[in-house]
């Protein structure tokens, strides 16, 4: 499908999806959410594709929704709004295969919100990170209240979406938001590199370990072990445990074929 706000290349087993509207520093508007809930969709259904790279094109990941098009919403429409983005976070975690955030500048408000709604986060040196809705007398609405407190604990949160705060990247590690931290001309090739050692695992061993991490988290630890047992035994319906262990026991490399 052609996008016209997101960028998209695939190259061994790894997607690498670009927001594309450098103009308005990626910010989030109506159209960006639809591409890439489509953008999202269509790479979950193809086969050849195995791990997600989502990053920004230029100086921001993205800076937040869109202003200039929220500002004279009514309360139903920025609730039609605030939808639609829930439904883009909700689905990144129904896809089932890993998507890596690549921030590469500014990720603030629904941009910070789209890259906790990846699987993890690296960020280059350049990058910025903040929920800072506050200061324009609104909340965090595509997310963050809930993610970032999952993320990092509720008073962290709280500090930091109630004082809109813009941090660097540093302390974005420190509190556990950032993997890990490449230079600028680095970060995605790092993120590939690692997005192709994913890759070469096998496909639905890959989808019940993030399903079981994800449906796991918001639950007790008795029902959690109870997915993850379930998901285990799964994976003897599969060819590639079959590979896996006898590639072992052969002393050779795994050629995961994922059917
Ligand atoms: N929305 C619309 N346009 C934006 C946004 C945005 N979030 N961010 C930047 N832009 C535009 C600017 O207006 C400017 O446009 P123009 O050239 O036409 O004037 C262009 O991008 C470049 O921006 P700047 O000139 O401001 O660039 P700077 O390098 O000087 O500053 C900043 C960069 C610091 C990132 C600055 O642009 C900024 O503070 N942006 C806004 C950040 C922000 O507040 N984000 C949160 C938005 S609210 C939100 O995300 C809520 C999410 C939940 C929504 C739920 C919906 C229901």
């Amino acid at each position: 499908m052609a996008y016209e706000n997101v960028l998209l290349e695939i190259e061994e087993g790894v997607a690498l999806l670009k927001v594309s509207r450098p103009t308005a520093l990626n910010s989030l508007n109506q159209a960006v959410i639809i591409d890439l809930i489509a953008a999202f969709s269509d790479l979950d259904a193809d086969d050849s594709v195995q791990a997600i790279v989502l990053t920004g094109e230029g100086k921001a990941f993205v800076a937040g929704a869109d202003i200039k098009e929220m500002l004279p919403m009514s309360p139903a429409e920025v609730r039609k709004f605030s939808t639609i983005g829930h439904t883009l976070m909700d689905s990144m975690g129904k896809v089932g295969k890993p998507i890596i955030a690549a921030v590469n500048g500014f990720a603030l408000g629904g941009g910070m919100e789209l890259a906790m709604a990846c699987d993890f986060i690296f960020a280059s040196d350049k990058a910025k990170f903040g929920q800072p809705e506050i200061n324009l007398g609104i909340i965090p609405g595509f997310g963050g209240t809930q993610r970032l407190s999952r993320l990092i604990g509720k008073a962290r949160a709280k500090e930091l979406i109630f004082t809109g705060a813009v941090i660097g990247v540093q302390e974005a590690k420190e509190l556990g938001i950032v993997n890990k931290i490449f230079s600028a001309e680095e970060l995605i090739a790092e993120a590939k590199k690692v997005a192709k050692t994913i890759a070469s695992k096998g496909a639905l061993s890959l989808r019940l370990a993030k399903s079981a991490i994800d449906c796991g988290y918001d639950v007790d630890l008795k029902t959690g072990t109870t997915i993850e047992r379930d998901s285990f035994a799964l994976c003897f319906s599969h060819e590639d445990q079959k590979e896996g262990m006898n590639a072992f026991m052969e002393k050779r490399k795994p050629a995961f074929t994922s059917k």
